[in-house]
């Protein structure tokens, strides 16, 4: 079992923005032993009042798109333009299939990961998607407490794992490719709707009036959306981050949205919503874990599981059944 120290010792680790400790924290969390929980509960609950001094932005896209490229570029304007300090952290429901990891590909990442002024931590690798998001926005607290004030959360667009990650940040950008239709980008019209900004990235050389038109496009596709809670109309911008250009852009648009939602009072009531939907989320966890890891559940549940493919059995005469057993 991998080194633990006292609770006390990783959260003034933590406030002091060792990053040596942070990661030992991050990967308490991350921790499926039920020895850990408890005291990934305490880190957690100490580190929470210095917690949420960040402005949280998730990103999104589809393999390929340029996520990686784009957060090295768009990472390192934060910290030199914008004085940043930068955490990036990743939910991936495909590490489990590969056993790597989207941030895996820190060539993609070079300056920013040795770049003292950045933190960045691959997603868990072999883990439930639920287990990852859980892990990942304990990680977002601890990532502030150490003093980080930029936290990026980098997901693929291809499940639902940005849905997820939507409902950890506050400001949610989605990276486009130009001519590529949506329909190729795999991209569903509610991950559209979801997104606060739209960067049609890759909009260098030969791309770039293909980009410009596409988001003429986009922004008219926004704009019969209905206008959001926050108040706010989602923006759509172009960038390269090859070049890198169209940066600016898009931190601009994280500012004013934030200055709306701060003003407007949805920004506080997002995150308090966050914070409850969470807990929700953790309860419906917790219930699940609870139910398969009973003895008797795992006796019976095959049994009864062959008698409902037979037809032997109801559907819903079988879990009740099951669930009794609880
Ligand atoms: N021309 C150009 N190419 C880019 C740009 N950004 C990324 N690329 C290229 O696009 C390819 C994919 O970029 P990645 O950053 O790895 O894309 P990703 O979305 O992280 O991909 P996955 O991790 O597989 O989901 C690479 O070959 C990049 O060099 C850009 O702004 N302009
Ligand atoms: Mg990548």
């Amino acid at each position: 079992m991998a080194k633990r120290f006292s609770a006390d010792k990783y959260v003034a680790g933590i406030l002091a923005g060792d990053r040596v400790m942070l990661s030992r924290a991050i990967t308490l969390v991350e921790s499926r032993l039920a020895s850990d929980l408890e005291l990934a509960q305490e880190v957690i609950n100490q580190v929470l009042p210095h917690a949420g001094n960040s402005v949280r932005i998730g990103i999104t896209g589809v393999p390929g798109v340029g996520k990686s490229t784009f957060i090295e570029a768009f990472g390192n304007y934060l910290i030199q333009e914008q004085g940043k300090r930068l955490a990036v952290l990743a939910v991936d429901p495909t590490s489990q299939r590969t056993g790597g990891s989207i941030l895996g590909d820190k060539t993609r990442m070079e300056s920013l990961s040795t770049n003292p002024q950045a933190f960045i931590r691959p997603s868990p690798a072999g883990k439930s998607l639920g287990g990852v998001t859980r892990s990942t926005r304990e990680s977002i607290l601890l990532c502030e407490a150490a003093g980080f004030d930029a936290v990026i959360v980098e997901t693929v667009g291809v499940g639902q794992s940005e849905t997820a990650v939507h409902a950890m940040v506050d400001f949610f950008l989605l990276l486009m490719l130009a001519g590529a239709g949506d329909e190729l980008q795999g991209i569903k019209r509610g991950i559209m709707e979801m997104a606060d900004a739209i960067a049609i990235t890759k909009a260098d050389g030969e791309n770039a009036m293909k980009a410009k038109a596409a988001r003429a496009e986009y922004q008219n596709a926004l704009h019969l959306y209905p206008m959001a809670a926050s108040g706010w109309l989602p923006k759509v911008s172009v960038c390269s981050a090859l070049e890198p250009s169209g940066l600016d852009t898009i931190w601009q648009s994280v500012s004013d949205y934030l200055k709306l939602s701060q003003q407007n009072g949805f920004f506080e009531k997002k995150r308090r919503d966050q914070n409850l939907q969470w807990m929700y989320e953790a309860i419906r966890q917790g219930l699940e874990e609870n139910f398969y890891s009973h003895q008797q559940v795992q006796e019976q549940l095959p049994g009864i599981a062959r008698q409902v493919q037979e037809g032997q059995k109801s559907a819903f005469a079988a879990a009740a059944e099951l669930l009794k057993l609880v």
